[in-house]
């Protein structure tokens, strides 16, 4: 665990959290002499002082338990598509025509090796299948199947850079409807999220290859957050110090429109 959880956001900063439970603690235990210590008042705090380093353990041992997974015949028969379900930008249009033998996915930002990647590639590195529920905001679920490539995998290829914090997904779709690069599809995850192991770039769903409502040829999985973090149609990746600088600077199509960044369920 290293300064992945260090996000910069209100509230949830857990970093900022452990400082602040550290020092608590410490100025209690310096001023823990015997009769300090028969008060009952400094008794309660000294408890609650460990239900606080509790807390603290929790909250940086928490992201790395896995989300649950199904059995096959738990599997949604109609996993709902929703948000872009038919990107049209002409980029895309033009993958789409010859079965996404051309697209090619770009890793780039703070990495040692960038890298381009295509279908093939990713489909001959180590595979990983798990079938997991998705949650979206909305309201609704489904269980699917999911194989693709850890994400840590290629992370490790290209080699972040030390002052890399955060991986956006770049994505074809428009949907903000503005035409232009700026109102597509895109996601941010903090590496903690980005190296956890049920975190795929999948490029099947169900055991067929990833049909485009649900984000051909290349969609993120990360389980342990809500659908809108789950990036399809990926064209990039890029490792980055901070988001602020991209787009409306809150790390995603839906933060910039006012959702929490940190979606973590
Ligand atoms: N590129 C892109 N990715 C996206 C979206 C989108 O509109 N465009 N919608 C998000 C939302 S809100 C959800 S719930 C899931 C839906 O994934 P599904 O279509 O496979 O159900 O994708 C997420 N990723
Ligand atoms: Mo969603």
């Amino acid at each position: 665990m290293s300064d992945k959880e260090d996000n910069e956001k209100p509230g949830l900063n857990r970093r900022g959290f452990l400082a602040r439970g550290g020092a608590l603690a410490g100025t209690l235990f310096l001023g823990g002499c015997d009769a300090l210590s028969q008060n009952s008042t400094v008794q309660n705090i000294l408890k609650s002082a460990d239900g606080l380093t509790e807390a603290v353990q929790r909250a940086l041992l928490s992201p790395d338990a896995l989300a649950r997974e199904y059995s096959p015949d738990e599997i949604s028969n109609d996993f709902k598509a929703n948000g872009s379900t038919d990107p049209q930008t002409p980029d895309y249009l033009k993958l789409a025509e010859n079965g996404f033998k051309d697209w090619r996915l770009k890793v780039g930002g703070l990495v040692e090796t960038p890298l381009t990647l295509s279908l093939d590639e990713l489909r001959g590195m180590p595979a990983r299948s798990q079938i997991t529920r998705h949650d979206c905001v909305e309201g609704w679920s489904s269980i699917g199947k999911w194989t693709g490539v850890q994400l840590s995998h290629v992370l490790d290829r290209a080699k972040l850079k030390p002052n890399a914090k955060y991986i956006v997904f770049y994505c074809y779709d428009d949907l903000g409807r503005g035409g232009t690069e700026a109102s597509r599809y895109y996601e941010s995850i903090a590496l903690v999220d980005a190296y956890h192991p049920q975190t795929i770039l999948a490029y099947e769903m169900n055991d067929e290859t990833l049909p485009i409502p649900h984000g051909a040829p290349l969609r993120v999985r990360v389980e342990r957050q809500l659908g809108y973090k789950m990036a399809k149609y990926i064209r990039a990746i890029e490792a980055v110090e901070s988001y602020d600088d991209i787009r409306g600077g809150e790390g995603g199509f839906w933060e910039d429109r006012g959702y929490a960044w940190y979606a973590g369920i």
